[in-house]
């Protein structure tokens, strides 16, 4: 999508500190880290949410969260423990509305979830 600031990562357009990239999926650093560790993990499709997804998504799904726990033994946190996190929507906090999980960890994150 041409205004969609993740597609212009995607592509290059906009800079960022990339931290794996393969066919389906990208993964970078957030520009506003809320800890040690926080990447965001995107599918190159754009879907708006979790909401978009279909059946067909299926795999796709799955690879993202294959994506975050490689990319969680690769920077160190697997051991120490990490959230993966996704906002969904605008109750659920989703201001970038081009699908994406956090992964964030490398310090003890706090219990609460809202
Ligand atoms: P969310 O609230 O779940 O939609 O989180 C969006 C995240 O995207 C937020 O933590 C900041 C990050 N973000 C927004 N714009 C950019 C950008 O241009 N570059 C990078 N690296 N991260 C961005």
């Amino acid at each position: 999508m041409s205004d969609c600031i993740f597609c212009k990562i995607i592509n290059k357009e906009i800079p960022s500190e990339v931290v794996y990239e393969d066919e389906v999926v990208l993964a970078f650093k957030d520009i506003n880290p809320v800890a040690p560790v926080h990447v965001l993990i995107i599918p190159k499709k754009h879907s708006e949410s979790l909401n978009d997804l279909s059946p067909e998504d299926e795999a796709l799904v799955g690879h993202l969260i294959i994506v975050a726990t490689r990319l969680a033994k690769e920077l160190g946190i697997a051991d120490s423990g990490y959230r993966l996190v996704n906002n969904c929507g605008d109750d659920g906090g989703q201001v970038v509305k081009h699908l994406h999980f956090h992964l964030i960890g490398g310090k003890r994150l706090g219990i609460h979830i809202c």
